[in-house]
């Protein structure tokens, strides 16, 4: 039988419902007690705010001038946030599946339910026939437990993070180039001093508005952006030279740029000679990528590539950023590579004004990627696969190197391993896997044969309606901990209410199964301080080393930037200031790089190239945002953005509804027809489900190193609707794609 029975009951009771904000909350009379400093929920520059509250109800916030990032700024998510923290579709007590519907059950009925089948399973299949899948968007001490709950509660190898979708091609860039994997080597205070920005496959305007408070300060100083993007967005639009490139072909058009600064003798060969390796044959490389080459793949003017390669090269101060549009592909390690090289020849790292960047997607996006939630990762960023680090966790965590197991696998390949029944068990914590993963035909059919999958959220969500058992966990207002920004800043998030009806803490749960299952001495953490502490020793001698820090001190310095390895270190906001680098000899890394073609290339049956991304008014899977009733208002759907000759040649209008089609899937989205996009490029929203998931379309192909989905770019075509569709305006018209920023 199917894991659901009713779906239309499960949305009448779960949602989403949309939220609008309460009227008491604007009240003139209204008596806040307590105003409590924090951050945002959403996105990796965690802007600062107060929560408002009043009789234990939070009912509004402020943005914080005192925190730097954000100076009092808010963009159209955060100021909406709070709205989830009581919103009517928040999660109450347990749910158990029975005959495919979900009924309300007691905290011990569901625990000895998720404990006694997990042994089950376990005694059955082995240890690792248990997998659990934790996110990013939790404070660091959550996604620390997660790593360590999966090791040393269930024992299994099985343990990943959806940063696996988000950050890992960076990092594993990061990783080979510099020894160490911290976001952004530069503070984001850096940004004004650049005289030039080149940022590639990253739409800041929308996914980090507040972001470009610093971008604008540095064109306020005169400078100049070269932007790297498929479509005109509203940060491409702002910039001074776009190259708007075919996607996929970001190494081409890095290459490409590298030559031509080194034909007009623009890099530096003392930085080179003393601080790296691998220079010749990353010259001998680029040789073949002359602007006409390099034009040729990418589709960009020679010409263009010239200038922007002039800008970058001849500037004295100059900053490289980049996001998941170069990231996102199934070479997204050997994109960012070739981006880093482009720093590294020109040695424009380590000091204000010069430096590099990839701008981090989730909250905890850095945090969550640093203590062990990683399949191959122990806490501080150590190698599960390295004996002296396994040695030092064991060694903390007090049990024996041979019950640590091995490394596990990415998210992709467990639910690979899911469809072939070598795992049979799920928890799953943070994340959405029926909107986020790709091929989202595949996944709901995975979900629907596993033996037992638990989800703990906040709200219903897609991927939960499948489960057999839903915990109902706190939002980030509910909790303590720690997050790390997108610059590397450690920060402090703080609690306002408390979880409202039955939920539980996140932390509280995990360690509650931990004890059930027996294994409670490992986890005697009674609140996230505990586990913070313990963090601090896990992390010691790591690269990500938090070491010396503490609650007061993140608090009291508007927070700390990694690695901080004693109490009186004050952190370290930029990163490679001496020139040395975290590999052994001290030096940086080139990696040669030759250009490949996605995995995916247009042919006659699918001609056009899907990308998908986001846009400004929703978050991710959706399933904190798409229940917000401003944040819909604004953008309530998807759609698809086609170019007015490709609308043309295939009689589309503006408005439209058609049907996109892949390998792989179909949905039905409103056309918005818009010059903004290449002419043989798509792009889709991803943030809703089916029967509008973009996912739906995406190619589950894995970079073979990060082993990152590539989202960015897959073969579709667009077909007309039989009975002609009725155009749709307002609600598209109304995508932020559209507006001037
Ligand atoms: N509003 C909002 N903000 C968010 C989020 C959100 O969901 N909503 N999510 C957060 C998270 S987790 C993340 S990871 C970040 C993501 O932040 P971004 O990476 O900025 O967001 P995307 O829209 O996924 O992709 C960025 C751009 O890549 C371009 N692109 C596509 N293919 C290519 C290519 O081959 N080469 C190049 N150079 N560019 C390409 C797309 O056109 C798009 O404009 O945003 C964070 N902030
Ligand atoms: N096609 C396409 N697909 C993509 C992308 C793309 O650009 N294109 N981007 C990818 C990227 S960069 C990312 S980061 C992923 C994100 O993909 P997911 O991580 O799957 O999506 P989220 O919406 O973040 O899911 C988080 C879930 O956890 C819940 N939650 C949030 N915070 C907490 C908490 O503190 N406690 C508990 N218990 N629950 C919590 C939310 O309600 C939500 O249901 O999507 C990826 N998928
Ligand atoms: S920029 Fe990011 S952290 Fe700041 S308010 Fe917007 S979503 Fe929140
Ligand atoms: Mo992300």
């Amino acid at each position: 039988m199917s894991k659901i029975s009713d779906l239309g009951e499960i949305i009448r009771e779960f949602g989403p419902h949309l939220h609008d904000a309460p009227y008491d909350g604007w009240r003139a009379d209204r008596e806040i007690e307590r105003m409590v400093p924090t951050h945002c929920p959403y996105c990796g520059m965690q802007c600062g705010l107060y929560l408002l509250v009043e009789r234990g109800r939070v009912v509004g916030l402020e943005p914080r001038y005192d925190f730097p990032v954000n100076e009092g700024r808010l963009c159209p998510k955060g100021v909406t946030a709070y709205l989830q923290v009581h919103h009517p579709d928040r999660l109450l007590h347990p749910l158990i599946k029975r005959d495919g519907k979900f009924v309300r059950a007691s905290w011990d009925e569901a625990l000895d339910l998720v404990v006694a089948r997990f042994r089950e399973i376990q005694a059955k299949h082995g240890k690792d026939a248990l997998a659990v899948y934790s996110g990013s968007s939790l404070t660091t001490e959550k996604t620390y437990l997660m790593g360590k709950f999966a090791r040393v509660a269930l024992g299994t190898r099985y343990v990943d993070y959806n940063g696996r979708l988000c950050m890992v091609s960076a990092a594993a860039a990061n990783l080979k180039a510099f020894g160490v994997d911290r976001g952004s080597a530069n503070p984001w205070s850096d940004i004004p001093l650049a005289e030039v920005l080149l940022i590639a496959g990253a739409n800041c305007a929308e996914t980090f508005p507040i972001l470009n408070k610093f971008l604008w300060q540095q064109r306020d100083n005169g400078g100049r952006w070269i932007i790297v993007d498929p479509r005109q967005t509203p940060t491409a639009r702002q910039g001074d030279i776009h190259l708007q490139l075919k996607p996929g072909t970001d190494v081409a058009l890095a290459n490409g740029l590298l030559h031509v600064i080194i034909e007009e003798g623009l890099t530096d060969d003392e930085f080179i000679a003393d601080h790296t390796v691998g220079w010749d044959e990353v010259r001998s490389t680029v040789a073949r990528y002359t602007p006409q080459v390099a034009a040729e793949i990418t589709g960009v003017p020679a010409e263009r590539i010239v200038a922007a390669a002039r800008l970058y090269g001849r500037a004295r101060t100059a900053m490289v950023f980049h996001a998941r549009g170069i990231e996102h592909h199934s070479h997204g390690v050997n994109n960012a590579l070739a981006y880093i090289n482009l720093v590294l020849a020109t040695g424009k790292i380590g000091a204000p004004g010069r430096g590099y960047g990839t701008i981090t997607g989730q909250g905890n996006g850095q945090g969550g990627r640093e203590h062990g939630q990683k399949a191959d990762q122990l806490p501080g960023q150590r190698s599960i696969s390295n004996p002296e680090h396994r040695r030092a966790i064991c060694a903390v965590w007090g049990i024996s190197e041979e019950d640590l197991p091995p490394a596990g696998v990415s998210v992709v390949e467990m639910f690979e391993r899911m469809r072939r029944g070598e795992i049979r068990g799920l928890l799953s914590l943070c994340n959405n896997v029926m909107v986020s993963l790709p091929d989202t035909n595949t996944v709901r059919r995975t979900l629907e044969e596993l033996d037992f999958y638990v989800c703990i959220d906040f709200f219903m969500s897609e991927s939960a309606r499948y489960a057999d058992v839903v915990l109902p966990g706190t939002a980030w207002s509910e909790d303590e901990g720690v997050t790390t920004n997108g610059e590397g800043r450690v920060v402090k998030i703080n609690r306002a209410n408390d979880p409202p009806g039955e939920a539980r803490h996140d932390w509280w749960i995990i360690c509650e199964i931990a004890r059930r299952l027996g294994r409670g001495k490992y986890f005697p953490f009674q609140s996230p301080r505990d586990i913070f502490e313990e963090i601090r020793l896990a992390s010691r001698g790591g690269n990500a080393d938090y070491y010396g820090m503490a609650w007061e001190k993140i608090e009291q310095n508007n927070g700390i930037f990694w690695p901080c390895p004693t109490p009186d270190h004050p952190g370290t906001p930029r990163m490679f200031e001496d020139h040395r680098f975290y590999h052994p000899d001290g030096r940086a890394r080139f990696h040669a790089v030759e250009y490949e073609p996605p995995a995916e290339t247009p042919d006659e049956e699918f001609p056009l190239i899907l990308t998908t991304g986001r846009v400004v008014y929703q978050y991710l899977s959706g399933n904190q945002t798409r229940r917000i009733k401003f944040l819909v208002d604004q953008c309530p759907e998807p759609y698809v953005e086609i170019h007015p000759e490709t609308a043309r040649r295939l009689g589309i209008q503006d408005g439209e509804r058609v049907r996109v089609r892949s390998r792989r899937g179909e949905g039905i989205f409103p056309a918005l027809v818009t010059e903004t996009i290449r002419p043989d490029t798509i792009f889709i929203p991803y943030h809703w489900p089916e029967p509008q998931a973009a996912n739906l379309l995406t190619n589950p192909v894995l970079d073979p190193v990060s082993k990152i989905p590539e989202f960015k770019a897959c073969a579709a075509r667009i077909e007309k609707l039989k009975g002609g569709a009725l155009p749709l305006y307002g609600a598209t018209r109304k995508g932020a794609s559209q507006s001037e920023a």
